[in-house]
């Protein structure tokens, strides 16, 4: 299907931007936050690059109305940020901090100020230190009530304010590095307590969906999902087969729980019998199938190739987080699937493929399967970019990435996919959790590095291009 003429986008599409508390907001220990798992992570030595930390980050915390006013500027219609838990419930439960409450009141009032819809993550990984301590976190049901009771709080202090709210942030790709990978906290490599503390996330999520129903009758929330689609190397059915195996293990395994309350079949036997399986108890289902959501968060950033991998071959490994390009390895789970590079894609110099046409395979893949609305809630090039004299930044390859992707969620539009809106990864550049500062996806740049910087804002040329996009209503790509 090659189209030729396009429908425009809707007059109310949200065309945002994105962010997290950790990688933008810095002022790790001020107003009565609590540490979060992050702040303890980053300083054990060789955890990121360089021994990069969020204790500054971009400075957001101190320069919210800067920040928004660029925001303003360039015309967005929307903004996706995180809430840090430990700003709220500094050791997780207990007293409430309004210091925390008032931080976030001030950005959501300063947005809506400017008619920038406030797009509102739950929970974007910097869990509360203290309930990493007290009980082991996400691998312990107590972590229910307390996700629970937090969600609730802002609930009640923002529904009035806030219609679209994602719960939690790519609980794939954070509990894979969490318990897989041992890349992000706490640092474990055990797939048993990998499925167990999956399975404890997702009654979390159905849980505060559940209660959203009551307090914010409104609005609209959902998780957001980090969806790499699966592509078979070849036609050989052994490379379909591992396909399958992939799309099944590292998609539907999430989604299948979020929005149809129970896991593949396949996935689930295989689990069973290799005694990886989680523990579902009674009522464990149901409540699945009580809070399931609104709409689905997509984070797209590239496609993963697959090919057959025999028992005792290739097992899992790291990511690039160097920016050397061609050192990815090839990655798997020996009997199932391994990844292989697709000779038809270019790469970025982290070696993510770039492929629009793998987020219209996404959006009609998801749209499909789950018959819901979907939202972009992130997309983006994450690159080195360089501040040249006169304060430039000529980021044409960033450009051209977010064209061809924007192009590609209007052709999936066409295909009949609902698509509330597009948030760009990101707005100002920011930490990357395992690549410090060096990796940029920023409209804005910021004047840091690993060793610090002026935090001064500086426009990039994509920062000129998106406005045009948005005041254009998406005609002038
Ligand atoms: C997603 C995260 C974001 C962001 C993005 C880019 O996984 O939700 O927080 O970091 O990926 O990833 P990276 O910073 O590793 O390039």
């Amino acid at each position: 299907m090659h189209h030729h003429k396009f429908n425009d986008f809707p007059k109310d599409f949200l065309w945002g931007a994105a962010s997290a508390a950790y990688q933008v907001e810095g002022a790790w220990d001020e107003g009565g936050k609590g540490p979060s798992v992050w702040d303890s992570f980053t300083k054990l030595p060789g955890k990121t690059f360089q021994g990069s930390n969020g204790d500054v980050a971009v400075d957001h915390y101190h320069r919210v109305e800067e920040d928004v006013a660029l925001m303003a500027e360039m015309g967005l219609k929307a903004y996706r940020f995180s809430v840090s838990w430990p700003r709220i419930y500094p050791t997780g439960r207990g007293e409430v901090n309004e210091a925390g409450l008032a931080f976030y009141e001030r950005l959501i009032d300063a947005l809506l100020a400017h008619g920038i819809e406030p797009v509102l993550t739950l929970y974007h990984w910097d869990l509360p230190q203290a309930l990493q301590d007290e009980y082991g976190g996400w691998e312990d049901r107590r972590i229910i009530d307390d996700f629970e009771r937090y969600c609730v709080t802002l609930y009640q202090r923002f529904g009035a304010k806030v219609k679209y709210w994602v719960s939690l942030n790519e609980q794939n790709y954070n509990l894979t590095n969490a318990y897989q990978l041992g890349t992000h906290p706490p640092a474990v490599q055990d797939r048993k307590r990998f499925f167990a503390a999956n399975h404890i996330a997702f009654l979390a999520n159905a849980r505060v969906i559940k209660a959203f129903r009551e307090h914010v009758p409104n609005g609209l929330i959902g998780p957001s999902f980090a969806y790499s689609p699966a592509y078979p190397a070849s036609c050989a059915p052994g490379d379909m087969l591992a396909f399958e195996n992939a799309e099944e293990f590292t998609n539907y395994w999430w989604l299948d729980a979020y929005c149809f309350g129970r896991y593949p079949q396949a996935a689930l036997a295989y689990l069973k019998e290799s005694g990886e399986a989680p523990e579902i108890l009674p009522g464990d289902l149901a409540l699945l199938r009580e809070g399931t959501p609104d709409y689905i968060g997509v984070n797209y950033y590239y496609t993963l190739t697959y090919t057959d991998n025999p028992l005792g071959g290739q097992t899992m490994q790291r990511i690039n987080t160097t920016g050397q390009k061609g050192t990815t390895p090839s990655s798997g789970v020996p009997g199932l699937y391994r990844t292989t590079p697709n000779p038809h894609l270019e790469t970025s110099n982290w070696d993510w493929a770039i492929d629009p046409t793998g987020m219209r395979i996404a959006l009609r893949r998801l749209s499909s399967r789950y018959a819901l609305p979907l939202m972009i809630t992130e997309n983006g090039l994450g690159e080195f970019d360089k501040l040249e004299a006169g304060d430039k930044v000529q980021d044409p390859y960033r450009i051209d990435y977010l064209r061809s992707h924007v192009k590609a969620c209007q052709e999936a539009m066409q295909d009949g996919v609902e698509l509330l809106g597009y948030c760009a990864w990101s707005f100002t550049d920011i930490l990357s959790w395992l690549n410090g500062y060096q990796k940029r996806y920023g409209f804005v740049y910021v004047d840091r590095d690993e060793q610090g910087g002026s935090l001064r804002r500086v426009k990039k040329e994509s920062f000129h291009w998106y406005r045009q996009v948005i005041a254009s209503g998406g005609k002038a790509l």
